[in-house]
């Protein structure tokens, strides 16, 4: 069997009661055969980025597993459909967001996948709660070059 490798999942919601969602979001990751999660951070509110509505609130974890990338994005796409997510547009106010960051040292270019996450290095909203649980994954000069995003720590 293959070795587990550490995975860090991206949160988001800013529709209903996105700070539930999103609690109830890692505890269905939590609860996911083949998945243990190991980690999980604070929840950030972050003003939307490229998308509309009212302020995101947004998380990382890490779990670690023995799925395949695209097994695991799967699953996270049935606990976002069991939370109510409606696919209209693209970057659309949606009530649960799960990206699959990254995978071990995967690196995946598909039309379902691209790993790491094409454009996680541009979002403070991913680098903060990702530097929190996993500063090994984020430079301080990665950081800086987001200072212009609002993000504050929630809890
Ligand atoms: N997700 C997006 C687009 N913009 N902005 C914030 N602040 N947080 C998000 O999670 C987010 C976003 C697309 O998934
Ligand atoms: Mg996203
Ligand atoms: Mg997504």
């Amino acid at each position: 069997m293959r070795a587990p490798v550490a995975a860090y999942i991206g949160l988001g919601a800013n529709l209903g009661d996105a700070s539930a969602t999103v609690l109830q979001a890692v505890q269905a990751i939590a609860e996911l055969d083949g998945v243990a999660l190991t980690r999980q951070s604070s929840l950030y509110a972050s003003a939307p980025i490229d998308s509309s509505g009212p302020d995101y609130v947004n998380a990382v974890v890490e779990v670690l597993t023995r799925l395949k990338p695209v097994e695991l994005l799967v699953l996270l796409q049935d606990i976002e459909l069991r939370a109510g997510r409606v696919r209209t547009y693209r970057n659309a106010p949606r009530t649960l967001d799960l990206d699959l960051l990254l995978h071990g040292d995967a690196r995946i270019d598909t039309p379902a996948l691209t790993l790491p996450h094409p454009r996680m290095w541009l979002r403070a909203f991913v680098l903060h709660p990702l530097a929190e649980i996993a500063p090994q994954h984020v430079t301080a000069k990665r950081l800086h070059a987001l200072e212009g995003q609002r993000i504050a720590r929630l809890t």
